[in-house]
Order: C-alpha cells, then sequence, then structure tokens
C-alpha cells in the first residue's frame, strides 16, 4: 500500500489537469478540504452471506460515490476529473463546498480489536496529512471509540485544525442508519468551524472527545459527556458554543507525540475485593493504574490491607489515579475514605472519565524528559479540557453581551449568541487597531471567540498580520487564536504578514503551526509578480514562510526567469544566493539565460553566466 504522503500528493496533483491548476478558477477558496480515515466499525460494514456485518475492503468510496447526497458527480467531475476527490453539494447549512478524500485502513477493522498502535498510526496519518487539509475525520468503530478520541486528545499536542471521530450503530448503507447523519454533518463541520479540538459526532452532537463516553449499545444516542457540555448541537442550524472551545495557548507548533506507556491499567473497586488481588494487579511492570472508586471516591475506611497495597505501589513509582465509578460528578476530599487515598499516595482525577484518564496516563507516562513529579502534576492538569479541577469561571459575572442584551430586552439563547457574533469581531478589530492588548484580555474574559470571524470571515489575527503589530500578534496566540482561519477569500492570517511584508510576524505565525495553504502554481504567480516587479523583500517573505524559490507559475516560469526579462539584478541576486534553480526550462523550452539574451538584460545576464 502506498503511503498516506504519496497519497495525498498523488490527490494533490490529480487536482492540475494538463499543467493548469483548476483551482484558480472562480469561488474555489469557497471549498473546505477534509481528510477522513476511514478504520473500520460498523459504519462502513456489509452483511455477509450469514447476515452477519462485517467490513469488505474497497467497497466503502465506490458506494458513497453513488449517493447523490454524499458525492455531487457532475460538479468533481468537471472541476477535478472522473479519479478525483469526493465532494458534497451545497446545502444551506455548508458556506463552502466540502471536498474530501478517503483513506481506508487495512485491515478494517472493529474497534474491538484496536490497540495503541492503531491510535499511533491515525495521530501519525493526520500529521501527514495536514497541511493538505482543513480538517479530519476518523471513521471509527463505536466500542472503544472514546478511548482512541480521548488518547488522540493528547497526542496531537498544539492542534490547530478539528478533528472528528465518528460511527454510527448501523451501517450507513443500510435504509434506516444513523450513519449518513453522523458522517455528513462531520464533514460539513469539519470543513467550515474552527474548532482545535479532537472532538466526537454523534447524534446531532459534537462533543469534546475526551468527556465522552459510550452509554448505550442499542441506541442511536450511543455516547455522552456527562460531566461537560456539548460543544455544538446540528438541529436545523450548526450552533457552536464557542465559548467552551478549548484553544491552545502557547507559541507551539502542532506536533504528534507517537509514543505511549502501555503499562497501564483500570481497576474497579467492589465490595469485598481482595488484597491479594489488589498485589496481583499492581504486579511490575505496572506503571499507572486508574483506580474506579465508589461515588465522590471513596474507599472502605476499614481496610488497611488494601491501603497498604496503594501505598506500596505509589511507594514503587506506580501512578495511582482516583476516579469515580458513576457516570458523571468528581472525585473530591469530602469524605474521610477519599483522604484516607491521598495519604496513601493516590492522586485524584476529579471528574476524569475513564478512558480520559487511562489514556492519559499512557500519554503522560511515555515522556522520556518528565520528573515522576511533572508527570504527576500533569495529571491533575487540564492538559486539553479533559477536566475541571474545581476551579469555577466568572465568566458569567462579566458578560459584556448579556449586559447590553438586557438593556436591549434581548433573552432567548439564539438572538444572544447572534449579538455576540456582531459585537465581538467589531470590538476585537478596534482593540487590534488601537493596539490595545489589556482590552483584548477583557473581551476575552467577557465572553468573545478570539478567532470569531467577521461578515467577511476575517478575524483579530488577519487584522493583526496586516497591521503589524508583532505585540500584538503574540497577545492574540497566546490567547488562543487560530492561524488556519481563512477568510471569504481565502486569507489566511499568513496570507495578510507576507503580502505585507512583516518577517518577524510571518515567523511566529510558523512557530504556531502556520503554512502556506494556497496551491503552489498560485504561490508562484505571487512570487514572479515579486521578481518582476524587484520586490526582494517580498520574496523574502515568501522564503521565511517556506515557499520554495524555484517554485514555477502557471506557464512554468519560475522567479528566475521574472528577473531575467525584467533585469533585476538583486532579485537574481538574491534568488541565487539562496539556492534558487537556473536550469529550469518554462514551457517554450528557456532557462533564465535564454530568456536574458533574448530581452538583452545585460545585468542579469552576466550574473547568470556564472550558473550557465
Ligand atoms: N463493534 C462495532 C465496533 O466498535 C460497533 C459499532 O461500530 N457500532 O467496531
Amino acid at each position: 500500500m502506498n503511503s498516506t504522503r504519496d497519497k495525498v500528493k498523488e490527490r494533490r496533483h490529480s487536482n492540475c489537469v494538463n499543467g493548469t491548476c483548476k483551482e484558480i478558477s472562480a469561488g474555489r477558496s469557497m471549498e473546505g478540504k477534509v481528510l477522513v480515515l476511514y478504520t473500520g466499525g460498523t459504519i462502513g460494514m456489509i452483511r455477509n452471506e450469514n447476515q452477519a456485518l462485517v467490513p469488505f475492503p474497497n467497497v466503502f468510496v465506490k458506494k458513497l460515490r453513488l449517493y447523490p447526497h454524499m458525492h455531487d458527480r457532475e460538479y468533481a467531475e468537471e472541476t477535478y476529473g472522473p479519479m478525483g476527490p469526493l465532494v458534497l453539494p451545497v446545502s444551506e447549512n455548508n458556506s463552502r463546498r466540502v471536498v474530501y478524500s478517503v483513506i481506508e485502513y487495512s485491515p478494517l477493522c472493529d474497534s474491538s480489536n484496536m490497540t495503541m498502535d492503531d491510535w499511533i498510526r491515525i495521530a501519525k496519518d493526520i500529521k501527514q496529512s495536514y497541511e493538505y487539509f482543513d480538517g479530519f475525520i476518523v471513521l471509527h468503530g463505536t466500542d472503544t471509540l472514546s478511548y482512541t478520541a480521548s488518547a488522540l486528545s493528547y497526542m496531537l499536542e498544539a492542534l490547530g485544525k478539528i478533528v472528528i471521530v465518528t460511527g454510527s450503530q448501523v451501517p450507513i448503507f443500510e435504509a434506516r442508519s444513523d450513519g449518513m447523519d453522523n458522517f455528513l454533518t462531520s464533514l460539513i463541520i469539519a470543513a467550515n468551524y474552527s474548532i482545535p479540538e479532537v472532538c466526537v459526532f454523534f447524534n446531532k452532537k459534537l462533543m469534546r472527545g475526551n468527556r465522552t463516553i459510550k452509554t448505550a449499545a442499542s441506541s442511536f444516542e450511543a455516547f455522552d459527556s456527562p460531566n461537560f457540555p456539548p460543544l455544538a448541537k446540528a438541529e436545523i442550524n450548526i450552533e457552536v458554543n464557542y465559548r467552551l472551545i478549548f484553544r491552545p495557548c502557547n507559541i507551539e507548533k502542532f506536533n504528534v507525540h507517537s509514543s505511549l506507556n502501555r503499562n497501564v491499567g483500570l481497576l474497579r473497586l467492589f465490595p469485598g475485593i481482595t488484597s491479594d488481588l489488589i498485589k496481583a494487579f499492581f504486579q511490575s511492570p505496572i506503571e499507572g493504574v486508574v483506580l474506579q472508586t465508589y461515588g465522590a471516591g471513596n474507599v472502605p475506611a476499614n481496610r488497611k490491607d488494601i491501603m497498604d497495597e496503594f501505598r506500596a505501589a505509589t511507594e514503587r513509582g506506580v501512578i495511582i489515579v482516583n476516579v469515580t465509578q458513576c457516570n458523571s460528578g468528581t472525585v473530591s476530599s469530602l469524605y474521610e475514605p477519599a483522604k484516607l487515598l491521598e495519604d496513601a499516595g493516590v492522586i485524584m482525577g476529579f471528574d476524569l472519565t475513564p478512558e480520559a484518564a487511562l489514556t492519559k496516563l499512557a500519554y503522560v507516562l511515555s515522556k522520556k524528559d518528565w520528573s515522576i513529579e511533572m508527570k504527576k502534576d500533569s495529571i491533575q492538569i487540564n492538559l486539553r479540557g479533559e477536566l475541571s479541577n474545581g476551579k469555577v469561571s466568572t465568566i458569567q459575572d462579566l458578560d459584556l453581551v448579556e449586559a447590553v442584551a438586557s438593556s436591549l430586552r434581548i433573552s432567548s439563547a439564539k438572538e444572544l449568541q447572534e449579538l455576540g457574533s456582531i459585537l465581538f469581531p467589531a470590538m476585537l478589530n478596534a482593540a487590534v487597531l488601537r493596539r490595545d492588548v489589556k482590552k483584548l484580555e477583557s473581551l476575552k474574559r467577557c465572553g468573545a471567540d478570539i478567532s470569531q470571524q467577521n461578515a467577511d470571515g476575517r478575524t483579530a489575527l488577519h487584522i493583526a498580520c496586516r497591521e503589524g503589530d508583532l505585540k500584538i500578534v503574540q497577545s492574540l496566540l497566546k490567547m488562543g487564536a487560530s492561524v488556519h482561519i481563512q477568510d471569504r477569500f481565502g486569507r489566511t492570517p499568513l496570507t495578510e504578514a507576507i503580502e505585507n511584508d512583516h518577517h518577524e510576524i510571518i515567523k511566529i505565525l510558523l512557530q504556531c503551526g502556520a503554512h502556506l495553504h494556497e496551491y503552489a502554481c498560485l504561490i508562484g504567480e505571487k512570487m514572479c509578480v515579486a521578481a518582476a516587479t524587484g520586490s526582494v523583500r517580498r520574496l523574502k517573505s515568501f522564503q521565511i514562510a517556506g515557499a520554495d524559490l524555484s517554485v514555477t507559475n502557471l506557464i512554468g516560469m519560475t522567479p528566475l526567469h521574472f528577473a531575467a526579462i525584467y533585469d533585476k539584478l538583486s532579485v537574481a541576486i538574491f534568488l541565487l544566493e539562496n539556492g534558487a534553480n537556473a536550469s529550469i526550462t518554462d514551457k517554450t523550452n528557456c532557462t533564465p539565460f535564454d530568456l536574458a539574451v533574448m530581452t538583452k538584460s545585460n545585468r542579469v545576464l552576466e550574473h547568470l553566466r556564472a550558473y550557465e
């Protein structure tokens, strides 16, 4: 099987027909690209001759192409050719066309067969294709889906794009299935919304992945997020509660932590549990255990024998995390027995689900350069929104929008949200223009989504990158502003920084995971224009942003060809000193040297001689 990277490259190239990138046709910036990793599960299963559900390889995509609501064949073939990606038809809810590619895993598996290796594979596949897509979907069996979502949430560090894990209770190709809605809505959300989290979408709810548990084996409402409200609800409209979105607030680039510690386990207490069983459970090589206790974190206070086993284990360096057996709620030191556990070195896992606690242990314990104290501390720190450790936010008290709303006599939640989406972008943008960091911070505290888009889809970060104030850009990034949002014209904050030549800002955006998102030939066009007009500074902007200085435009010309035609010596020197290839021929078979001869560009000609 080809590697994912090869497939993605193939897919990108198949978008270029006869050397002409069709991406430049009108409206193409309004496409949202989604990569679907199809790992198996009921969603794609088909009944075999014994009526048992089994996954069949190589049928999923073929069948999807036949469903008009999953694939707009006419548009797709006209735009990408017959072997191109799948494309959703336009609908009310998706302002952007959803173009999606499916990578089918081999073998496809029932999720009860999944192991940590599968989580690592998924994480690595996302990393390989990260720059080419706006969002990712993992199609997965439901049985262990919450474990995978929780594990991915930790492994995908400084995630800047949405990852949705979904599946179904009934196969998508059966007449009455939840699969179609789960998949279709996930595609629309992944292509259209800036939610940099690993989510689970199921039965109309988008939930934080590491907060979910599978609660029902035979209901369409198979998942719940008992300790945290849904991030979005997909009814007639998709309503996102932006205040709940957990955004990474560090200047840090997306990275995949691709190792996990397998010496972890889950132990559920029950009345009369023997100390022999506990002793056996804690034998080496175990390094981390999630202990599911009663109610708010209780253990039998009269069982010194089992407390001694816990203490012996923690003294050997085993990390034991206390979580509740109840479906919802948190452990606390409210009752005496919970205190006994703390004395035995067991740490509180607050309201972590067992799945989130186990995968967190596997993640934290695999951090080779962290001390045991750091590992214990990070179990109790909120890394990806997976736990609430008792601090209650005071956002509600300060809510500015609510204050305005009450003076306007607005009360419905929908109107309130609409008011916020009108007020906040304008206020954020004004604060950016006034270079007022304090104002930005207070708006965030008042409930503003720092990445909220205005009517043109532009965010405060777009404006700040155009203005060129490094301090404001830094502040916005530390407040969690997304570097990936494209406005209605397909421009990202990085486009603004490049086209205004703010080099330091380009660098910091890259440190936060920003990348060039346009097709190479379009970037080539812009760089050729820069070369023709003698703008070394602009070429430098592109270079810092990671562009290839030998990139070609639509007719195969490089910036050096243009420097030659227009006799731009400083451009030619810059390009050549930075490794541009002088021997590329354009569509008319000319090198930059040939063109310099033809146009009598003597200064550049002299310089190019050395490279002939
Ligand atoms: N056994 C299936 C799985 O987890 C269940 C499902 O997907 N509904 O793969």
